[in-house]
């Protein structure tokens, strides 16, 4: 036991004795883990910050900054004596800040008479030596360069390269920066401005006059192999006493260059950093964005090729969903163009579910404008050629003008290729020939029916003689007449037969309107004008009195039924309120059911001069002139019941104009 006490006591003795030396000679040794409070003599732009990093230059171009330790150190024994052994060893860090991570110029550890290098230059003389002294004997200066700036004039290696330089930038022995592997020997690069900290060794035997330089990243032990090893005698470089130290200086790049920790120890080995202690450097930018270039930028370039084509497709599809034929002629009817975005927006992309009905120009659909909300019927009408289409647009929207209360309010336009589209005040009661035919759908009264037909003649008299200009509605019948939210009648699709009536092959007429409506002389020369309107109107107004058809096919013998002769049969055989409509019953007012009726007869006249003008009709509607007595020869004619012998209801005829009425087969088989 005693021994041991014995053995304990000496240990404790020998130590007691080590921390003793080493605070007796706390000038010739000291380490920093990190220069919080420490003191420093700093000059130029060397700072520490508060996380007790030193830095030599920060970001400012042109800089140099120096970091001596306080008191000077002496080497050698006075006077004269040999240089005593010293090491040293520190972890830096260099953080290019330019866009491209050149980094200018570096750091150099020093040893040197003198803290006092206000006379020296920067850039590549490292804040220690001036052009008229670099290389000088006189200097006295011992230093280690960190250099990553290539200088062919002063022999540089390389830009990345640690370097033994005495009295000059022009080093004695210099080596690309890295460190050569403990286990296989093998050299490997490093990066001294990568941004990453790295620590150097500088080892100095007194006795064998041999320097070596280790450099390595960190954390790692100290390799054995030195990245330099020289034999350098400083007997007569140092003087005594020498400041130990750090300069750095920044050519045209800005970059930081800071120290992270520093240990030193004269005739012995520096005491090793602890890393845990060491300040961390600042995050690089400049180290993120190269990364950042190495990996994110090819996959968000990928990305956004990826994503500007799939933009492409989507906008080139949407530019052909949404093509609009537009020309120059059209700017000045802007205002009334309609957008075929908003038009197929607003009918759910001309859904089936939306379409209100087909008829003899298109198709109708029901839709909702998304700007405004406001409900419309849009109506499709396709259309081949060009020609024309500029008298026809500027006829449309000067209908656009037309403001009437028995008449479908157009709203605007929208052209696309081959197609025309035509846009509605929506009439949520649909067309008038489905209360009349539909069974489904409730009888209109009498009353209904007849301010109804008072609505429609109104409507027409507005087009005929009351607007600035006579509009001919060339198709008039009872589905071309809409209900709105009180059922008062409406003229709708005005005009749009025009669309129709530009025949390019010069023998070729184009007779618009529909089979049952159209008058027989419009039949013969092609020519409407307002008295085959009246005609068409006639025959509505039987329809409407009769609920009947213009052409019946459904009678039981086979031959159809002409409304207009049947109505003028009964009315020769003085049973006329025998063809009002069987489904009113006798709820009518048989006064307004014979003059509908006569009005009807007289309208529909074959001969033009016998029609009645739309006043005179109004008038007579509303009571204040008795209708033009009938006189019954007039009305002996049977022949438009040839014309109807066919088959057929809505549709657009042409036939040659050369030729007269030769017979029904020529004129319908015309197109
Ligand atoms: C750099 O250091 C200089 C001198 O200490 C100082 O004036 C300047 O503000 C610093 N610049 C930056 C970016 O830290
Ligand atoms: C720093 O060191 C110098 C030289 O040793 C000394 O004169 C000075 O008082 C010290 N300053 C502080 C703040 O310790
Ligand atoms: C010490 O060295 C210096 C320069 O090398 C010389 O000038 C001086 O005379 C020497 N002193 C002694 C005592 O040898
Ligand atoms: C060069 O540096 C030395 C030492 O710092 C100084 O004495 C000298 O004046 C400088 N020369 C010039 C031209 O700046
Ligand atoms: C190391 O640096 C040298 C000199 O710059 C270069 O020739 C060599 O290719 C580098 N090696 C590696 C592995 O980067
Ligand atoms: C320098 O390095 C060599 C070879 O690795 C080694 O033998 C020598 O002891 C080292 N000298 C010092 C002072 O570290
Ligand atoms: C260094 O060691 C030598 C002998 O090897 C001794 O004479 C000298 O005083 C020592 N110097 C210091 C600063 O410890
Ligand atoms: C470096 O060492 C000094 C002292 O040993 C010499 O005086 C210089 O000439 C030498 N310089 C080079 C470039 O080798």
């Amino acid at each position: 036991m005693p021994a041991l006490l014995f053995l304990k006591t000496l240990v404790f003795l020998f130590f007691f004795h080590q921390r003793l030396a080493a605070s007796v000679n706390e000038k010739d040794e000291f380490t920093f883990n990190g220069f919080r409070g420490a003191n420093l003599t700093l000059d130029g732009s060397a700072t520490i910050t508060p996380s007790g990093l030193l830095v030599l230059t920060n970001a400012t171009k042109q800089m140099k900054g120096h970091a001596f330790h306080p008191s000077p150190l002496h080497f050698r024994s006075p006077p004269n004596g040999t240089v005593f052994s010293f090491s040293t060893t520190f972890v830096f860090g260099i953080i290019p800040h330019d866009v491209n991570a050149i980094s200018g110029q570096g750091i150099a550890f020093v040893i040197a008479p003198t803290e006092d290098f206000s006379g020296t230059l920067g850039t590549q003389f490292f804040g220690l030596f001036n052009s008229s002294n670099n290389g000088n004997s006189a200097n006295h200066v011992f230093a280690i360069e960190l250099d990553t700036v290539y200088n062919p004039e002063f022999q540089d290696i390389d830009d990345n390269h640690v370097g033994i330089d005495i009295n000059s930038v022009i080093s004695n022995k210099s080596h690309t920066a890295g460190y050569y592997d403990d286990a296989t020997g093998s050299f490997k690069n490093l990066s001294l401005a990568s941004g990453d900290a790295m620590q150097v060794w500088v080892d100095y035997d007194g006795r064998e006059l041999q320097l070596n330089v280790t450099l390595a990243p960190i954390p790692m032990a100290k390799p054995h192999q030195p990245l330099l090893s020289a034999v350098v005698d400083f007997s007569s470089l140092f003087l005594d006493p020498m400041y130990v130290g750090f300069s750095a200086s920044l050519g045209s790049f800005k970059t930081s260059h800071y120290i992270l920790g520093w240990s030193f120890k004269m005739n012995g080995t520096a005491r090793a950093l602890d890393y845990n202690l060491l300040p961390s450097l600042p995050r690089t930018k400049s180290k993120d964005v190269s990364k950042f270039l190495e990996i994110g930028l090819p996959l968000i370039s990928a990305g956004l090729v990826l994503i500007t084509a799939a933009v492409i497709v989507f906008v080139v599809k949407r530019r052909i969903k949404y093509a609009e034929l537009y020309e120059d002629w059209e700017s000045e009817f802007g205002p009334h163009r309609i957008s075929y975005k908003d038009l197929f927006e607003a009918t759910k992309g001309f859904k089936d579910s939306e379409l209100l009905g087909v008829g003899g120009f298109g198709r109708v659909y029901k839709g909702v404008l998304p700007s405004s909300q406001v409900e419309i019927a849009v109506k499709k009408v396709s259309h081949e050629s060009r020609q024309g289409m500029k008298e026809f647009i500027a006829e449309i929207v000067s209908m656009g003008r037309l403001r009437h209360r028995n008449i479908v309010q157009l709203l605007g336009y929208c052209r696309r290729n081959r197609e025309l589209l035509l846009i509605y005040d929506y009439m949520p009661n649909g067309s008038l020939d489905r209360f009349l035919y539909d069974q489904t759908k409730p009888t209109l009264d009498w009353a209904a029916r007849f301010r109804i037909i008072k609505g429609v003649a109104s409507g027409l008299l507005y087009l005929h003689e009351d607007w600035e200009k006579v509009v001919l509605h060339r198709d008039i019948k009872a589905s071309n007449v809409l209900l709105d939210d009180d059922l008062n009648g409406r003229l709708g699709d005005f005009g749009l037969a025009r669309l129709y009536d530009h025949g390019s092959d010069p023998l070729t007429t184009h007779v618009v309107g529909t089979m049952g409506y159209l008058a027989p002389e419009l039949a013969r020369t092609g020519k409407a004008n307002t008295m085959t309107d009246v005609f068409a109107f006639g025959i509505f107004l039987l329809e409407v009195a009769c609920g009947r058809r213009p052409v019946n096919y459904s009678m039981a013998d086979g031959e159809p039924l002409v409304l207009l002769d049947w109505v003028v049969e009964n009315w020769q055989k003085g049973s006329i309120l025998a063809t009002a409509d069987p489904r009113l019953g006798e709820a009518y007012i048989v006064e307004e059911m014979e003059l509908v009726l006569k009005l009807g007869m007289l309208c529909s006249h074959p001969m033009p001069a016998t029609r009645p003008g739309m006043r005179r009709i109004v008038q007579c509607l509303e009571g204040d002139t008795p209708p033009p007595e009938l006189s019954a020869t007039h009305l002996s004619f049977k022949s438009i019941a040839l014309f109807y012998s066919e088959g057929f209801d809505d549709y657009i005829m042409s036939y040659p104009s050369s030729k007269s009425m030769a017979s029904a087969s020529d004129i319908l088989g015309g197109r």
